[in-house]
């Protein structure tokens, strides 16, 4: 049976679309979701929620929850995917497949932006595609579940 998809997005991120264009595009967090929420529903996958928040326990909390359920996690840490080994060890946990995404290319920018903790526990890392970063995940994990059932 297809599992469901929950996308996390971290610090910030509630203010795309209005800062930093040349970085991160014009496109709202609000436009993401409905793309996202789009593109599962055409992979005849359930997306379960798209939340985002600026408190790093409510992440938390949103992972463990997503593990309740057997979601695949397509998680924007933000910021907190260079600072946060609490995060990485709640994703480490997640039995079903969990995809890093960054809107811009993390690896072409500051030095500070390297070295995800994230990184180190998630299946794939997408980044520097813009908002289709998130739909790339998507299509990733339909692919993971369509050669699951396979096999
Ligand atoms: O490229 C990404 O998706 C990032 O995760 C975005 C984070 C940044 O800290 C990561 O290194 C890369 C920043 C999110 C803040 O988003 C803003 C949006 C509009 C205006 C200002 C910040």
């Amino acid at each position: 049976m297809a599992s469901p998809i929950v996308v996390l997005n971290g610090p910030s991120l509630n203010l795309l679309g209005s800062r930093e264009p040349e970085v991160y595009g014009t496109t709202t967090l609000q436009d993401i979701e409905a793309m996202c929420r789009e593109r599962a529903e055409r992979h005849g996958l359930e997306m379960h929620f798209f939340r985002q928040t600026n408190h790093e326990g409510f992440l938390i909390d949103w992972i463990q929850e997503a593990r309740g359920i057997g979601a695949s996690v397509v998680v924007n840490p933000g910021a907190w995917s260079t600072t946060s080994v609490a995060i990485a060890d709640a994703l480490k946990i997640v039995e079903e497949p969990v995809i890093e995404v960054h809107i811009s290319n993390i690896h072409s920018r500051e030095p500070f932006r390297h070295g995800s903790h994230v990184s180190r526990v998630a299946k794939g890392v997408i980044a520097g595609f813009g908002f289709r970063s998130y739909l790339y995940a998507i299509d990733a994990i339909a692919d993971i579940q369509a050669v699951r059932r396979a096999l």
